[in-house]
């Protein structure tokens, strides 16, 4: 494992900076990745800002928010910074063309496969941004309204508004540099937490009409049929945070969303209070934290909860045994 400064050595010896962040990004990975792009702009690097799938409505006020771009440019660049990426295939459909470059990787996914050149992993970091903090502080990047922004964007979102257990002293201490820099959260958290586009309630109320328990009540999950979720105009954006619903029932201690795609697999949420659900996507091929994971499984809709709820029951009846 590199540390902090050699990445921050690497950033400063490069002249052209490819800056990425995983498909479907969250908070965290937009806010790291704005980030660490403005700041390397002010050291007067030529940065590009790229993310597969685009800025989620939500995440386009920030600033610098319309210059992260959906495709690669010609150029090559010296280094590429990759951001909350677990692994290449979060990545995709750009790993083929940046394999090659120097590859900076820095992350606080438990599951990272150290795919880098300089690999920076920290799982006990509560967000990928608290090491882009960190990393700025390595730069001597001041922290301005925009890059601050982004780094309470990237840090409140994924410690679930500094609730998740991934919360630390650090995190808080951060996050008080952040408004000292003159960050507003009253005026950001309405924005990212709260407010709902219209489909979005539409697919939230998909996805609880189609709520069902396992006989035990440990297990919940609901199911959202890809036609449907058409009829609605809902995209994945759209599905934040629904997976919650199934987990925050008393009772329940694993929460499922599963989600049929166009192209006919099915991707599964997964949110728990104890069980490792990380354990259980790996495998199905997935990945992520103890409590917060993902997979996504070749299968119909029935056949992907079958064998998903299968899995967590007997997860759950081994953690039992214990
Ligand atoms: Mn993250």
């Amino acid at each position: 494992m590199s540390n902090l400064s050699s990445i921050a050595q690497h950033l400063l010896k490069s002249h052209k900076i490819l800056v990425v962040s995983h498909i479907m990004p969250d908070g965290d990975a937009i806010g790291s990745l704005l980030a660490l792009g403005l700041a390397l702009k002010k050291l007067g690097k030529n940065v590009t800002m790229y993310v597969a799938d685009g800025v989620p409505a939500k995440f386009a006020f920030l600033r610098g928010a319309e210059e992260i771009c959906t495709s690669l440019p010609f150029f090559t660049f010296d280094c590429v910074a990759v951001l909350d990426c677990a692994d290449r295939d979060r990545l995709q459909p750009i790993w083929e063309e940046i394999k090659d470059l120097f590859i900076l990787n820095l992350d606080h996914h438990p599951t990272n496969t150290l795919f880098g050149n300089l690999n920076y992993v920290d799982p006990q970091a509560g967000a990928t941004g608290e090491l882009v903090f960190a990393l700025l502080e390595k730069l001597d990047v001041k922290l301005t309204l925009e890059i601050a922004t982004a780094l309470y964007v990237a840090i409140s979102t994924d410690t679930g508004s500094f609730k998740y257990e991934n919360t630390s002293e650090k995190t808080h201490l951060m996050a008080a540099k952040l408004l000292a820099a003159g960050v507003k959260p009253a005026s950001i958290a309405p924005q990212i937490f709260d407010l709902r586009s219209v489909p979005a309630i539409m697919a939230l109320r998909l996805a609880l009409s189609s709520l069902q328990f396992s006989a035990d009540k440990r297990i919940a999950w609901m199911t959202l049929k890809n036609e449907a979720l058409a009829q609605i105009n809902a995209g994945n954006d759209d599905l934040d945070g629904i997976v919650n619903f199934a987990k925050n029932i008393e009772g329940v201690e694993v929460g499922l969303l599963f989600r049929e795609q166009a192209d006919g697999t099915v991707k599964v949420g997964f949110r728990s209070f104890n069980i490792d659900v990380a354990k259980i996507a790996a495998a199905f091929g997935g990945g992520g934290h103890v409590r917060a994971a993902g997979c996504s499984l070749q299968a119909d809709l029935q056949t992907a909860v079958k064998q998903v709820v299968a899995a967590v029951t007997k997860e759950i009846e081994q953690c039992m045994e214990f």
